[in-house]
């Protein structure tokens, strides 16, 4: 069976019953997969409840085992789960693109068709391509975007031709930093994490001296400029020196990369975080991580009052990444083979994965990055970050994390590129002996 034969099977499937239970995961993809199929829904005249998760778990199964509804629907999640799934008296649909088992479910997922679910279709664009609704192709590109796979190609693209004939998105390229639609010039720049302008971010004099040597006008009148007001002229004056500025910094990777292509939401309020993909999967994460996801679905679906609340999780999301940024630098270091970050007690566990990506921004590319907190149980959460170049020699964090797991030292797993782990709290020089190992030998190779 094709994947658009799965996707039309799907929809039949969910357009012939009613009464729904949605569950769907709480990262940005997770949000949007969710919101997609709820929007589907209520579009075909169906009755549902929604309920997020941040997995699906035993007890989790258990919640949705002693729920009401008959039909259930598992966006960007389930595909690991078929085997506890089969045994509920429930019919199950899951939409997914996470590594699962055939089973005798209904299931959409494009890795079952060899379609390459890590870079070319996440949860929310499978989602789209089962409703088929061209307005709904919005979401998936924030879904796509919030889970990496960026630029869009594949299928991805597909979605995006297809909502830009909509009338509803469009792709350019441009300064990939975040505010270049919903930030003033100041805080645009000062408040950047991503990249992290050594000398800027976090320094809003500097920032002003920046703009008057390149001789950009922050006001206009009594207005405030956001970059999206400067003229052609000035935003390719801003961009060289923002390029030239990390470069003589030694940033050369970043220099290469905050031009590149951006996705505007042409159907969102302008001049908001919701008209860019990227800013939009932010505030995405920043309410899925802070424990609003229902927060971010209700702005997706352009609810009243949704993105007044989102926005104040966003602003407090970007002032914990600024500080776990801050510290992290610091406290990063050099362990041969991989970098390594305690941020035990310091950084949250919600956002330790987000801050060691970031990492990069200052450390070399040629070492994977180990970063470690405290969840609210006390265990020691472990993310780890790689690069693209990294992989291709061989990398692969998540068998690197899920081999140091094995022995009772806790567990883990995820992509190649980006993976995490759970471990016991005295386990952790045993742990890191293993994973060295683990990382050294897949590397030599
Ligand atoms: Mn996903």
């Amino acid at each position: 069976m094709s994947f658009l034969d799965a996707c039309k099977e799907a929809r039949e499937h969910i357009s012939s019953r009613d009464n729904y239970l949605l569950v769907h995961h709480y990262d940005a993809d997770g949000l949007s997969s969710g919101a997609l199929t709820a929007a589907a829904l209520e579009r075909m005249g169906k009755s549902y409840s929604r309920i997020c998760v941040r997995k699906l778990a035993d007890k989790e199964l258990e919640l949705i085992a002693g729920r009401k509804e008959k039909n259930v629907i598992l966006v960007d999640l389930g595909s690991a789960q078929t085997e506890s799934l089969e045994r509920m008296d429930k019919t199950f649909v899951i939409i997914d693109h996470h590594q699962g088992e055939q089973s005798s479910i209904l299931e959409v997922n494009p890795r079952m068709h060899g379609i390459d679910g890590s870079h070319e279709m996440c949860s929310a664009s499978a989602a789209y391509f089962v409703f088929n609704v061209k307005e709904f192709a919005p979401y998936g590109v924030v879904g796509s975007v919030g889970d990496m796979q960026f630029p869009l190609i594949g299928w991805n693209r597909r979605m995006l031709k297809d909502g830009e004939e909509a009338g509803v998105l469009r792709a350019y390229n441009d300064l990939n930093i975040f505010g270049r639609v919903s930030r003033t010039l100041v805080p645009f720049l000062t408040y950047s994490v991503d990249p992290y302008f050594p000398g800027l971010t976090n320094n809003e004099q500097n920032v002003i001296a920046f703009y008057n040597e390149i001789g950009i006008e922050l006001k206009n009148g009594d207005e405030w400029r956001a970059y999206s007001d400067l003229s052609e002229y000035e935003k390719r004056t801003l961009r060289s020196a923002l390029v030239a500025y990390l470069y003589n910094r030694g940033r050369r990777y970043d220099a290469e990369h905050i031009i590149s292509e951006v996705y505007e939401l042409l159907n969102f309020p302008e001049r908001t975080e919701l008209r860019d993909a990227s800013e939009f999967s932010t505030l995405l994460n920043a309410c899925g991580r802070h424990d609003k996801p229902d927060v971010g679905v209700n702005t997706l679906l352009m609810r009243q009052g949704a993105y007044e609340r989102a926005k104040s999780m966003l602003e407090y999301h970007r002032k914990v990444l600024r500080e776990g940024i801050e510290y992290a630098l610091n406290k990063v270091a050099d362990f041969g083979i991989f970098y390594f970050l305690d941020a035990r007690g310091v950084i949250d566990d919600g956002v330790i994965g987000v801050v060691a990506g970031m990492l990069y921004s200052s450390v070399d590319r040629t070492k994977p990055i180990l970063a470690i907190a405290l969840d609210k149980e006390g265990m020691i959460k472990v993310s780890a970050r790689g690069t693209k170049s990294l992989i291709d020699n061989g990398l692969d964090l998540g068998k690197a994390l899920s081999e140091s797991c094995s022995a009772g030292i806790g567990v883990g797993g995820g992509h190649d590129i980006a993976a995490g782990a759970t471990i016991e709290p005295d386990k952790l020089n045993q742990f890191l002996r293993v994973f060295g190992e683990a990382v050294r030998n897949q590397v030599q190779k």
